[in-house]
């Protein structure tokens, strides 16, 4: 019987570079001194041996009076809070706004007042349906939602990356949200529109139909977060300092343009890479490659809002740029990630009733609901009405109210005062200020309380042709596919058929592409329409993501495969083109210790050629040497990453020593001009700069 008693029988053991001393089962023990700190409980105790809890002897039952497993389980049981119904999945950065000048003309909101103020700023991004856990290349909408920590208190601008959203009334939410999530009885299909619940619910939903065109566009299915637009979707108001109102709509532009994967990419990375877009951030941030946007407004006046087509208050309609240009007020830049993924991503609490003096509400009425939710689902989320005591949600200007106590209460004041009016004097705490406090604007109102839907609300489907009749062709092909993809996926054949006779409605070329695709055996008559289509609606350039792609290639990467012996001087020479661009370049080989060049030197790899598939890369390029292309032809992740390059459309470099994988891959038969052959240094200048088109979709053939 081997001993088991309290003794201390720890022994020194060396694993690799780690020494540590080993207990008597073996187990690991590492122990203060050297400048590192006592473990401690949560009350300071002293901790002397966190491996092992309290026993009737080495093999006997624990014992309830360990105090230090009781703690750390505890707590441990209680780590998770719940996470957001809707928008889980986020990813949030610090940052700053600053002012490219004075909007004093139309809003008295301190933050606008100077030019090139910044105010501190927190950004989260996120998806929309999926859980906490889900992959960021689900198709769906992007939040892009802004706290600005102002001198006048906290603003927060609580958008998504669409312009218009699915539904008209806040009292349809629930609703939507429950279609779209995991069906009730078997809890999936995870952060997927494509089922019947979600389409059943909007092919019964015709105001959906201008949102349902964006979804199914490539807007839901970012390259990265820092290539995508933000927009309020409300109209909101501006109020100046004679309470003068002009109505406005807020547009974030990202400085690299936009840009967005292909869904056969999507489906692969979220394999791959389920974190790819949180990881872009990060990695971004990291190398000071800082994500920006241009915030821009579109103002208006209630005469405009008069005359104008649709009405201002339906958040499914957009205001076209060619209409109300939209002027750029500053920018904002994230430069700082996040210390504690918890403390600050997750226990943010956005809420769009946080509006500063100068800026209003709408009475959009999807505005209006949510500025009743977003407070009251933090509540649940963080657990008491104290979230503002998080530094996260703090405001960074000073603050006084009489609100106290309550669970975790942090910011306690001191005194005898509480309440207001009081006779204390000095010590009687803050009073309210006419003059710089909130003064909601003075709308007059003279109506019939009802419940109804607005008849001017009632046009479902101009704006939705609009969009789709502005965009580029491979753009409507996408559209297409992605109806296509997702009513394959439904079971119910009536509501597949029920969607395409809305697309009637849309745009006849459209709704005969996705009934070919679904192999319709009929085709329905056109939904009956609340109001018939217009078909004058101007092309608007701005909708469309191909026609707003970025002139660089900046902040982009090339993935480049190569093996032992590749040319070190067009692999020097690459890497300076792609950084003389502002890209990065990242190495992928047979294994992630690295490769030898041709003359000699060793090059760390970034990927495992399994981990690094092209799907992760907007370029590549095919370096081999002879002998490596003989082993990498024979590799099925190797033809995969030139195959799917190809596919999707990639500009794609390589030497003539890579041509037995590219006939492996089936592609040496169709080089087109997005294939660019790297003979001398110069050639890799000419890779990048066709890279700055980001694919060529001259390609033929890559998909249906
Ligand atoms: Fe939200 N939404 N929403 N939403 N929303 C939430 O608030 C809600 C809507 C948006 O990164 C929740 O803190 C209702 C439109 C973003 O933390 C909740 C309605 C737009 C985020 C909520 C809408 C958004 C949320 C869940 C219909 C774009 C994530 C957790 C009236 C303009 C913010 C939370 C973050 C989050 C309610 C519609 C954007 C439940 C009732 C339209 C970006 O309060």
């Amino acid at each position: 019987m081997m001993a088991e008693s309290g003794d201390d029988v720890r022994k020194p053991a060396r694993y690799g570079d780690a020494e540590v001393s080993a207990g008597g089962g073996g187990e690991t023990h590492q122990v203060a001194g050297d400048g590192r700190p006592t473990l401690t409980t949560q009350q300071g105790i002293p901790v002397a041996d966190d491996q092992n809890s309290l026993k009737a002897g080495a093999r006997g039952p624990t014992l309830l009076e360990d105090f230090h497993l009781r703690e750390k389980l505890f707590h441990f049981d209680h780590e998770r809070i719940p996470e957001r119904v809707v928008h889980a999945r986020g990813f949030g950065a610090h940052g700053y706004f600053e002012n490219y000048g004075s909007l004093a003309d139309v809003t008295r909101a301190d933050l606008f007042q100077r030019e090139g103020e910044k105010t501190p700023v927190f950004a989260r991004f996120s998806t929309v349906a999926g859980s906490k856990g889900s992959p960021d290349l689900a198709r769906d909408v992007r939040g892009f939602a802004v706290k600005f920590y102002t001198k006048q208190g906290n603003w927060d601008l609580v958008g998504n990356n669409i312009p218009v959203f699915f539904i008209q009334d806040a009292i349809k939410f629930p609703d939507l949200i429950h279609s779209v999530k995991p069906e009730p009885d078997r809890g999936f299909p995870q952060a997927q529109s494509a089922h019947d619940n979600f389409w059943d619910f909007i092919s019964l939903s015709p105001e959906s139909m201008h949102m349902i065109m964006w979804v199914m566009s490539d807007r839901t299915i970012p390259r990265s977060l820092r290539f995508m637009e933000g927009f309020g979707v409300h109209t909101f108001r501006l109020v100046d300092d004679a309470g003068k109102s002009t109505f406005v709509k807020f547009h974030w532009k990202p400085k690299w343009g936009l840009q967005s994967v292909v869904w056969n990419e999507a489906l692969k990375i979220n394999g791959v890479d389920p974190d790819f877009h949180r990881r872009d951030m990060w990695d971004a941030i990291g190398s000071g490659d800082y994500p920006e946007w241009e915030l821009g407004v579109q103002l208006f006046d209630e005469a405009f809002a008069a005359k104008f087509d649709f009405d201002v208050l339906d958040a499914t309609k957009l205001i076209p740029e060619e209409e109300v240009p939209v002027k750029p007020i500053g920018r904002m830049v994230l430069d700082r990630r996040v210390d504690n993924f918890f403390a600050e991503t997750e226990q943010v609490a956005f809420c769009t009733q946080n509006v500063v003096p100068g800026i209003d509400f709408s009475d959009d009425p999807l505005l209006q609901g949510r500025n009743f939710s977003y407070l009251d689902t933090q509540l649940k989320r963080l657990g008491g009405p104290n979230f503002t005591h998080i530094p996260i949600n703090a405001p960074k200007c000073p603050f006084a109210h009489f609100q106290q106590d309550g669970h975790m209460a942090m910011h306690n004041p001191k005194g005898r005062a509480n309440y207001e009016p009081n006779s204390w004097g000095g010590d009687g705490g803050p009073r309210e200020d006419p003059e710089a406090g909130y003064r909601s604007y003075p709308e007059p109102i003279d109506a019939t309380k009802v419940r109804a839907r607005s008849e001017t609300f009632a046009d479902h489907y101009s704006q939705a042709r609009q969009f789709y009749v502005s965009q580029t062709g491979p753009e409507q092909t996408h559209i297409a596919n992605a109806l296509t993809f997702e009513l394959s996926k439904v079971e119910n054949p009536a509501i597949r058929s029920r969607l395409v006779a809305h697309l009637l409605n849309i745009d006849d070329g459209l709704a005969g592409k996705v009934a070919e695709g679904l192999r319709l055996k009929e085709m329905p008559k056109p939904a009956t329409a609340a109001r018939p289509t217009r078909k004058d609606l101007k092309p608007s350039d701005a909708l469309s993501i191909l026609k707003n792609g970025p002139k660089t290639f900046a902040g982009r990467k090339v993935g480049a495969l190569v093996t032992d012996g590749v040319d070190a001087d067009l692999l020097a020479a690459l890497r300076k083109a792609v950084k003389a661009e502002g890209a990065m370049l990242k190495l992928i080989a047979p294994e992630v210790g690295g490769v030898k060049d041709s003359a000699g030197t060793w090059h760390d790899a970034d990927e495992k050629l399994e981990g690094g598939p092209s799907v992760l890369f907007d370029a590549v390029a095919v370096l081999p040497s002879k002998d490596g292309a003989a082993l990498l032809a024979k590799l099925p992740s190797a033809r995969d990453f030139v195959a799917d390059a190809v596919a999707h459309r990639k500009f794609l470099a390589y030497t003539a020593d890579a041509t037995p994988l590219l006939e492996k891959a089936g592609v040496a038969a169709q080089l087109d001009d997005g294939f660019i052959l790297l003979k001398a240094g110069g050639d890799c200048d000419r890779f990048v700069a066709a890279c700055r088109k980001l694919r060529f979709w001259g390609r033929a053939d890559a998909e249906r």
